[in-house]
């Protein structure tokens, strides 16, 4: 019997294309897209970077414009905005790296000067999420009271995910992740706390869980399901996420998604960016319901990452923080060189010039 290495930087091959390790760059939302939701000449630069990571995975990415809830995030849903992402997909292809772009309508997680003609964000229940968004001139404000979709209209929005994932080929890109995570709209929609429906989509955990099906189901039938991961956060209460009993709920999340396959399950474990025991939860149980390509994500260094592939309980790793303060953290794990930290003086969000956004330093 030949024994089976499994090492962080060994080449991947997920679905059809090959990865050079099995390194991951999160998607991190940085509000740097320029008028008209349009990726600018330094987003090009800033991915190009990061192509040594196996995968980048794309900042989350409007599927239409009332899928926005922040200020300056960028949009795959005109034809602008797929020209300039076209020129970030090359530029990572010509230095060797894959990308997917995460696809996210943030559903209730937004804010009437976000919307079309100003009205209310669109939710599955009328419930405002007790967290704010940032408004230039304005500063962080509540979000806004949603409105609770019609029956009738949520197939639309599936027809706009199954659109943007379209023109997210049509980009370059290849393949995309369905942003199910972080109390946005499929995420709300899977949840007890926020969703409180009476139709087809609310009540039972199937219910629940049916438009994050529909959007996989179509964006799957569009592109194919070897371009196409979701990412999940079980427990994560950011954004105001409540889900009363998690672990049938992604038990089910996770049963109907190997019934559709897609090429990855992206699981955040813990509580965002935070504690990853914030909330008990078995991820192996998760785990053991799904014979694709399993992808974890929280908090990793290069030693918790390397445990999780040697041990099998993750086929690759994404990292935020890190990729974000490295662009060469390949090279730097490898080398276990020492490690960038967040400059503090640069803003995470937002912020015009290059600093702290293509000025991280690589090695000599
Ligand atoms: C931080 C700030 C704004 C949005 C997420 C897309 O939580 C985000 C996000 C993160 O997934």
């Amino acid at each position: 019997m030949t024994e089976t290495v499994r090492d962080l930087f060994q080449p991947f091959k997920l679905g059809d294309i090959q990865l050079a390790n099995r390194m991951v760059m999160a998607p991190l939302t940085r509000n740097r897209a320029e008028d008209g939701n349009v990726p600018g000449a330094m987003t090009i630069e800033y991915y190009a970077q990061r192509a040594s990571l196996g995968l980048i995975i794309a900042e989350a990415t409007q599927v239409s414009a009332q899928a926005q809830g922040y200020v300056s995030t960028p949009g795959v849903h005109t034809p602008e905005q797929i020209a300039a992402w076209r020129k970030v997909t090359d530029e990572v292809h010509a230095r060797g790296g894959k990308i997917f772009v995460q696809l996210w309508h943030t559903g209730r997680m937004s804010h009437t000067a976000f919307q079309p003609g100003e009205n209310a964000p669109v939710a599955p229940s009328a419930i405002r999420a007790n967290a704010k968004t940032y408004i230039p001139g304005a500063g962080y404000v509540d979000t806004s009271l949603p409105r609770a979709l019609e029956t009738a209209e949520i197939a639309g929005i599936v027809d706009d995910f199954r659109t943007a994932a379209r023109n997210a080929i049509e980009a370059g890109f290849d393949g995309v992740e369905i942003h199910g995570a972080h109390g946005y709209l499929i995420d709300a929609f899977l949840r007890d706390g926020s969703n409180k429906r009476t139709d087809q989509y609310g009540g039972s955990i199937e219910n629940r869980a049916r438009f994050l099906v529909e959007v996989m189901t179509a964006v799957i039938g569009e592109i194919g399901a070897s371009k196409v991961g979701i990412r999940l956060s079980p427990v994560s209460p950011v954004n105001d996420s409540n889900e009363s009993n998690p672990q049938p709920l992604f038990e089910h999340v996770v049963r109907e998604l190997e019934k559709l396959h897609p090429v990855y399950i992206h699981v955040v474990e813990g509580a965002t960016g935070g504690p990853r025991d914030n909330a008990p939860f078995d991820y192996e149980a998760l785990r053991k319901l799904y014979s694709g390509v399993w992808m974890l994500n929280n908090g990793y260094n290069k030693d918790m990452a390397q445990e999780a592939i040697a041990s099998g309980r993750a086929d690759l790793v994404s990292f935020g923080r890190l990729a974000l303060t490295n662009p060469d953290l390949v090279r730097r794990f490898k080398e276990n060189a020492p490690l960038n930290e967040l400059f503090q003086d640069a803003p995470l969000y937002g912020g015009q010039g290059p600093h702290g956004y293509t000025d991280y330093p690589t090695l000599p």
